[in-house]
């Protein structure tokens, strides 16, 4: 980190990578490793819609957290620099970034923008996180052409890489980006130097511009549905957390797949006086990865989040979400579920020129 102790502007680290990369999991990790090191840091979450289980994850873990809902950064960019603004006043001395997982395009319609805010904010070098698992489903020759283009173009901007969950893939697939680097957030590995590396100033900022194609930008994103869902559960019997995530990923997992829904990210969180638990599988028929507690008491009221991101129609996706909301043995209320496909894209700015 830049030793210039009279320098009082927050650095600005964007870190994104396609959907369930492993961004919020790495900014939350990286959070902590900054703390020990007596560095004060904060959060923007983004998406296309509200009631975000990033957000409530980030919450828990004691983080300070600004959203940017309702439409990716380059399309908010306003909202950004008004969050940005929020969160300051809480005197950070990192704020992290987490772009919409399908996002691209980021080094001309954000990185370049916010440069132009230089005496307020110090910008880092924009990450891009890869699974390795994710990556050797998208570099095939049958890859799914959307997610492919989203993917391509979010290695091609990046001014680093970093391949995600070494713990579960110690072998990457070959790309052709510059600066890589590999970590886990679980074991913590290579986390302190991802973090070194991008607050030394050595590394160039926003150094590639796209050249993208608007209409196939748009046509990828809309391939993908996002469904997000707040809803407060009182079972007719006390139960915990568990007991009640537990079946509902299970069955969608089976619903979805027998409906030819492709998962690509499913994430919950559900909050009970008793404890809180996290799971999420990033594609069908994975065993969820879960946080929190698991073992939590009985208890009789629980809030839950839940936010897909999956290939398939919309309005599929929220029939089986409703016929398993329907399934929960007890009272459902606040039931509140968004489901669409993204609109186009329309940035705000775009510095094309910019280098
Ligand atoms: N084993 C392992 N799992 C991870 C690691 N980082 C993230 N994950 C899991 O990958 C899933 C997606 O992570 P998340 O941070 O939500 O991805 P995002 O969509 O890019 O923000 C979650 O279930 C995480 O627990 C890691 O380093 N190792
Ligand atoms: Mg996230």
């Amino acid at each position: 980190m830049s030793s210039d102790i009279a320098d009082h502007r927050p650095w600005i680290a964007i870190v994104g990578g396609f959907l369930g990369a492993g961004k919020t999991t790495l900014i939350l990790t990286a959070a902590k490793e900054l703390e020990r090191r007596g560095i004060r840091s904060a959060v923007i979450l983004n998406d296309q819609g509200n009631e975000l289980v990033d957000t409530g994850y980030a919450t828990q873990n004691g983080m300070q957290s600004g959203e940017v809902t309702g439409g990716c950064f380059c399309c908010r960019l306003s909202d950004l620099l008004r969050v940005m603004g929020e969160l300051s006043a809480h005197k950070p001395d990192v704020i992290f970034a987490e772009p919409v997982g399908s996002c691209t395009d980021i080094s001309a319609t954000i990185l370049h923008p916010l440069l132009e805010y230089r005496d307020e904010f110090r910008l880092a070098p924009f990450t891009v996180l890869v699974d390795p698992e994710r990556a050797k489903n998208l570099l095939a020759v049958n890859a799914d052409p959307d997610l492919s283009f989203l993917f391509h173009n979010q290695l091609q901007e990046a001014d680093l890489v970093c391949w995600t969950k070494s713990d579960l893939y110690p072998d990457c697939p070959e790309i052709s980006a510059r600066h890589v680097r590999q970590i886990s957030s679980r074991t913590g590995q290579g986390v302190a130097a991802w973090l070194d590396e991008i607050f030394s100033g050595n590394l160039r900022v926003g150094r590639e511009i796209l050249d993208i194609d608007y209409e196939q930008y748009a046509r990828a994103e809309a391939a993908l549905t996002w469904l997000n869902l707040q809803v407060t559960i009182e079972p007719r019997v006390p139960c915990s957390p568990a007991m009640i995530l537990g079946p509902l990923l299970d069955h969608l997992d089976r619903d979805f797949t027998a409906n030819h829904v492709t998962i690509v990210h499913l994430k919950a969180i559900i909050d009970s006086p008793t404890g809180f638990l996290k799971a999420a599988v990033c594609t069908n028929g994975q065993k969820p990865m879960v946080e929190g507690a698991l073992d939590a008491s009985p208890a009789s009221r629980h809030v839950l989040l839940l936010n897909l991101r999956a290939v398939g129609s919309a309005q599929r996706v929220k029939e089986i979400v409703e016929v398993e909301l329907g399934r929960i043995d007890g009272k459902l209320t606040g039931v509140h579920i968004d489901c669409f496909h993204p609109a186009a894209p329309k940035p705000e700015r775009r510095m094309a020129n910019a280098r």
